[in-house]
C-alpha cells in the first residue's frame, strides 16, 4: 500500500471537461459507456494518460472513434500516446452492483440501485480521472427495467424521459455545473418522494423531492421541513441561495456513512433521514435536522467551491460542519437552547476528537500524508476542523468572518483549492484584524496534530488592584511530530467577584475597561495580562463557550468553580465548572485507589441546581449527567476502564440516592403534555424526566422500592412517542432491573419491522452497564441473533461498535475476550466492508496507555489481526499505526 503525501500533490496530466454517461442497469452486470471530452494540462509536462479503475470489466477504448491500445498498471488504465489536441475518449465497462458489499461505487440495497463515490468510489463505475480537481460537466443517460425501476435519478435537471423496447425506460439528466467525480450520484428503484415547491429570494420556483421506499413517506416530513429551514437559513445568514431548479434526498438503508453532498441529488443513510414520534427521538429529530443542513449547506461549502485534493478534506468538512452547528444554534432559538447546543457539540468534541488527537491515529487537520482516504474522515477533519473555523469567526468576528466568506466565493467560485485560499480569503477580507496580523502562526491548527494543553494561573494584588492571568501553552508530541510550536489560542474569559458578580475588564495599556466579556489572545509559549482596577480577588472564566479546542487547566478551587456554577453569565462554563466539580472527586477516588464519597458540598449544589426555578430542564439535564468515561480515561496516563466504571457507577449512585426527592420532584415537574414536537423545550423536559427517571430506577434496590420500576414499566408501555419509551426501557436495562427481559421482548415484537428500531434495540443492550460479564455475554448472543447482520453498517453499528466503542468496561475484560471478538468481527467485516471493518479497527487507537493487565492481550489482538495477509489497505493503516 502506498503513501500519498500532500508534498506530492501534482495537477493532472489531462483535463477531462465533459463526460456523458449511459448506464444499462442490471444487478448482475452493468453496462457503462462513458464519453468524455479531454484536454492536456499545459502547465504540466507532457506524459501518458492514467486513468483510475477499480473492480471493473473493459470492454473497449476509442480515441476520436478509433480503437487505442492501452495497458493495465494495478488499478489504473494507462494510454502512452494519448493526442496533443483535445480529444474524445470512449469507453465501455461492466461492474457488479449486487456484488459490490463494499458500498463504495453502485451497489445496490432493498432491490434499488444506489452510488457512493466520494472519496474514491467513482473509479468503480467508470474508469477516469478520479481526483477532486477534475471538474467536468455531467450529462446521464439512464436505462432499466421500467416495472422494478420506475424512478430513474441522477445529478441536476431532468431533460428527457421515456419507454423503450422490452419493458424498459430511460431518464437523461443534465447537471450544469462542473463537478468532480465523487459528486457524482445515480439511483434506480421502486422509490415515492414527498415534494414541495419553495421560492427563494430571487423569485426562482425550486422542486424538492424526498425519495423513500414506500411505506416510509410519513417518516420524511420533518427532514422536508430541515430541508426548507436549511434553504431559508443559508440565504438569511450567508446570502448563499438554492442553485437548481430541483433538489432531491434520497434514502437508503445500507450505507457508509450518515450522508452524502452529492450535487441536486443527496442520498441518505435512512437513519439520518427518516423520524416519526413514535420510532425517533428527539435525539434523532435533532440529528435528522443537523445533517440534512449539513449536506444541503455543502452545496456552496464543498460543490461550488471544492478541494484540490484531499488533504484539504476539512475544507469543505470543517466549514460545513461549522455552518450546520450555527444553523442548530439559529433554530434553537433562546440562549439559553443555544448553549446546550455548544455544550452537546463540545462534549462530542472531548468524547470523540480529543482520544483521536492523542492516540495512534492522531493527524492535523490538514493531515500529510494517508494511505487510505476513507480512513481520514475523522473527527479531527470534521469536529475540531469547524473549531478552527468557529476561531476565525471569535478572532474577525460575526460581520468579518461573512465578509471572509463572501470573498471566498467571489474569488473561487467554481474552483477546487485548499485551506490556504480558505485563510487567505477571511484575512484579506478583514485587514488588521487579530487574525490577520498573526496568520502564519494561527494556520499552526491545520499543521500541527495533538490538543493544545494551556495552563492559567492568576495572581491579585490587592495593594495594586491588579490581577495577573499567566497563560502558558504546550502541545504534546504526536506521531510524526515530535515538536510542536505555540498556536493561536482565542480565550474568551470574564473575571467574577466572589459573590458572582461580572467585573469590568481592563486591560493594562487600555484607556478604558472593555465590558466584561473579552476575548485574549495566546501565540506565546507563556504570556501574561494584566487587568487594573480589579476591586477585589476574582474568580477567572476562562475559555468560555469553549473558544478554542484545547485542555486547559485553571487550577480553580471547588470553591471558585462553585462560583462560577452558580454565577457565570457564560453557561457554557455554568456546564463546564459542573463537569469539573464530578470530575474531580472520580480522578481523586482513581487516584487513591479508595472507594469515592460524594460530598456534601457537591451534593447540595446538585441539589441547588436541579431544584433551580429558572434554568432550562435541558441544561439541568447537561449538568447533572456526570462526565462519560472515555473523557475521564482521557484525564489518565494508565486507564483502567474496570475502574472508572466502578467509580462513576458509585458516582451515579450516591448521587440517585442523595437526591431521590429532587428526582422525584424533577420527574413530574417535567411531564410534556400534548402532542409530540420535538422542540428544545419540550426535548429539555424530556431528557431530565428520563435522567431522573434512570435515577430513581438505579436507586430502587436500595429502599426496596417497586413503585418506580413499576412505574418505568407503564410508561414503556403507554408512551406516545420513541424518546419516552426508550428513555423507560433504558432506565430498566441500564437499573439490571428485573420487568427489563420483559420489556425488551416487547420492544422488539412491537418493532421487530422496523430496522432503524431494531438497531435501538441492539444498540442499547451493546451499550448496557457491565455487571458481572452479563453485558458481553449478552452481545455474544446477540450477534447470533435472526435480526442480526454485518451486512448493513447501521446494524453492524448497532451491536459490535455499542460494545467495543461506547462500553469500556463491558469490553475491556480481564479475560481478553472482548479483544478476541473484536479481532473476530474486524476480519469478518473487513471481507464485506473494509471502510466499516477499518472503523471498528480504530477501537484499539489508544490500547498504549491501557493498565498493563488489559495491554498485554490488547496488544495481541491486534497482531493477531495484523497478521492476516490479506487485509484491506483500510484495516491494515489503522492497524499498522496502532502498532508502530
Ligand atoms: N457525506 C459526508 C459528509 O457530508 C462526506 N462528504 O460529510
Ligand atoms: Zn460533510
Amino acid at each position: 500500500a502506498n503513501l500519498i503525501r500532500r508534498e506530492d500533490y501534482q495537477a493532472p496530466a489531462f483535463w477531462i471537461r465533459t463526460i456523458d454517461l449511459t448506464f444499462d442497469l442490471d444487478p448482475a452486470k452493468t453496462l457503462v459507456t462513458a464519453k468524455m471530452a479531454l484536454e492536456r494540462n499545459r502547465d504540466v509536462a507532457h506524459g501518458p494518460l492514467r486513468l483510475h479503475g477499480e473492480a471493473l470489466n473493459v470492454l473497449r477504448v476509442l480515441i476520436d472513434g478509433e480503437s487505442v491500445s492501452f495497458r493495465q498498471d494495478g488499478d489504473q488504465l494507462v494510454i502512452d500516446n494519448a493526442p496533443d489536441a483535445d480529444f474524445a475518449l470512449e469507453l465501455r465497462n461492466t461492474c457488479a452492483p449486487d456484488k459490490n458489499t463494499t458500498l463504495n461505487g453502485l451497489y445496490t440495497s432493498g432491490g434499488s440501485f444506489f452510488t457512493q463515490c466520494e472519496a474514491e468510489g467513482f473509479r468503480r463505475i467508470t474508469y477516469f480521472l478520479d481526483r477532486p480537481d477534475v471538474m467536468a460537466v455531467y450529462t446521464v443517460l439512464l436505462r432499466a427495467d421500467k416495472a422494478k425501476y420506475p424512478v430513474l435519478l441522477s445529478n441536476g435537471n431532468l431533460l428527457e424521459s421515456g419507454d423503450l423496447p422490452n419493458g424498459r425506460h430511460f431518464a437523461k439528466w443534465h447537471d450544469p455545473f462542473p463537478k468532480p467525480s465523487y459528486l457524482f450520484a445515480l439511483v434506480a428503484g421502486d422509490l415515492v418522494a414527498r415534494e414541495q415547491r419553495v421560492r427563494t429570494r430571487a423569485g426562482k420556483d425550486h422542486l424538492l423531492q424526498v425519495y423513500v421506499r414506500r411505506g416510509d413517506l410519513e417518516k420524511t416530513e420533518h427532514a422536508m421541513n430541515s430541508l426548507i429551514a436549511s434553504i431559508v437559513w443559508d440565504e438569511a445568514r450567508f446570502n448563499l441561495p438554492l442553485d437548481l431548479e430541483r433538489f432531491m434526498i434520497v434514502g437508503v438503508s445500507d450505507f457508509n456513512m450518515g450522508a452524502m453532498e452529492n450535487k441536486g441529488l443527496n442520498i441518505f443513510n435512512t437513519s439520518a433521514l427518516l423520524a416519526s414520534a413514535a420510532t425517533a427521538t428527539d435525539a434523532d429529530f435533532g440529528r435528522i435536522e443537523s445533517i440534512v443542513a449539513h449536506e444541503y449547506f455543502h452545496n456552496w461549502t464543498g460543490n461550488r467551491v471544492t478541494c484540490r485534493d484531499w488533504f484539504q478534506l476539512s475544507l469543505k468538512e470543517g466549514l460545513t460542519v461549522f455552518r450546520d452547528q450555527e444553523f442548530s444554534m439559529d433554530m434553537a432559538g433562546s440562549a439559553s437552547a443555544r448553549a446546550v447546543c455548544r455544550i452537546q457539540d463540545v462534549r462530542n468534541l472531548r468524547a470523540a476528537q480529543f482520544p483521536e488527537d492523542s492516540g495512534a491515529m492522531a493527524h492535523a487537520v490538514r493531515p500529510d500524508s494517508y494511505v487510505e482516504i476513507n480512513n481520514f474522515y475523522t473527527t479531527t477533519i470534521y469536529e475540531k476542523g469547524s473549531e478552527v473555523v468557529r476561531m476565525y469567526q471569535t478572532l474577525v468576528g460575526r460581520a468579518g468572518f461573512e465578509a471572509g466568506l463572501k470573498l471566498y466565493f467571489e474569488r473561487h467560485d467554481g474552483q477546487a483549492v485548499t485551506c490556504d485560499e480558505f485563510a487567505a480569503a477571511i484575512a484579506d477580507a478583514n485587514p488588521g484584524s487579530a487574525l490577520t496580523t498573526r496568520l502564519g502562526a494561527f494556520k499552526r491548527w491545520y499543521s500541527q496534530a495533538g490538543t493544545p494543553h494551556v495552563q492559567a494561573r492568576g495572581v491579585y494584588d490587592a495593594a495594586a488592584q491588579t490581577y495577573t492571568l499567566t497563560l502558558t501553552q504546550h502541545s504534546r508530541a504526536t506521531p510524526g511530530q515530535p515538536e510542536k510550536l505555540p498556536q493561536v489560542i482565542p480565550v474568551a474569559m470574564g473575571l467574577l467577584s466572589a459573590e458572582g458578580q461580572a467585573l469590568p475588564l481592563q486591560l493594562q495599556g487600555e484607556a478604558a475597561a472593555v465590558g466584561s466579556d473579552h476575548v485574549l489572545v495566546l501565540e506565546q509559549a507563556e504570556q501574561s495580562f494584566v487587568f487594573i482596577n480589579v476591586s477585589t480577588a476574582p474568580v477567572p472564566s476562562l475559555l468560555r463557550d469553549f473558544s478554542a479546542p484545547v485542555i486547559l487547566d485553571d487550577g480553580l478551587s471547588d470553591a471558585d468553580l462553585l462560583v462560577l456554577l452558580q454565577h457565570d453569565s457564560d453557561a457554557f462554563n455554568r456546564w463546564e465548572a459542573g463537569q469539573r466539580l464530578g470530575l474531580n472527586r472520580i480522578l481523586a477516588a482513581l487516584h487513591s485507589g479508595t472507594a469515592l464519597q460524594l460530598d456534601q458540598a457537591y451534593l447540595d449544589a446538585m441539589r441547588a441546581l436541579l431544584r433551580h426555578p429558572q434554568l432550562d430542564a435541558a441544561f439541568k439535564e447537561l449538568v447533572l449527567t456526570l462526565p462519560g468515561e472515555g473523557y475521564i480515561a482521557e484525564q489518565l496516563d494508565i486507564v483502567d476502564p474496570q475502574a472508572i466504571h466502578a467509580v462513576v457507577d458509585s458516582a451515579q449512585m450516591q448521587l440517585a440516592a442523595a437526591l431521590r426527592d429532587d428526582w422525584i420532584g424533577a420527574f413530574e415537574a417535567n411531564q410534556v403534555k400534548g402532542g409530540y414536537s420535538p422542540d428544545p423545550v419540550s426535548s429539555g423536559k424530556r431528557a431530565l424526566a428520563n435522567l431522573a427517571l434512570s435515577m430513581l430506577v438505579m436507586d430502587a434496590p436500595r429502599v426496596q422500592d417497586t413503585v418506580w420500576p413499576g412505574r418505568a414499566y407503564q410508561r414503556f408501555k403507554d408512551a406516545g412517542n420513541m424518546t419516552d419509551r426508550l428513555g423507560a426501557l433504558t432506565a430498566l436495562v441500564n437499573a439490571h432491573a428485573e420487568l427489563a427481559d420483559s420489556a425488551l421482548e416487547r420492544f422488539h415484537e412491537l418493532f421487530k419491522d422496523d430496522p432503524l428500531v431494531v438497531d435501538k434495540w441492539f444498540a442499547l443492550q451493546g451499550r448496557a452497564p457491565e455487571q458481572d460479564g452479563k453485558t458481553f455475554a449478552r452481545v455474544k448472543q446477540l450477534a447470533k441473533h435472526a435480526d442480526f447482520t454485518l451486512k448493513n453498517p447501521n446494524r453492524a453499528r448497532s451491536l459490535i461498535f455499542s460494545l467495543c466503542m461506547y462500553n469500556p468496561a463491558a469490553f475491556h475484560r480481564a479475560d481478553a475476550a472482548g479483544y478476541v471478538f473484536w479481532a473476530e468481527q474486524v476480519l469478518a467485516l473487513d471481507a464485506i466492508n473494509p471502510q466499516i471493518a477499518s472503523r471498528l479497527a480504530r477501537v484499539m487507537d489508544r490500547w498504549n496507555s491501557l493498565a498493563p493487565a488489559y495491554r498485554s492481550a490488547a496488544l495481541e489482538a491486534i497482531r493477531r489481526v495484523a497478521a492476516k495477509a490479506d487485509l484491506s489497505n483500510d484495516v491494515r493503516e489503522v492497524i499498522s499505526r496502532a502498532l508502530a
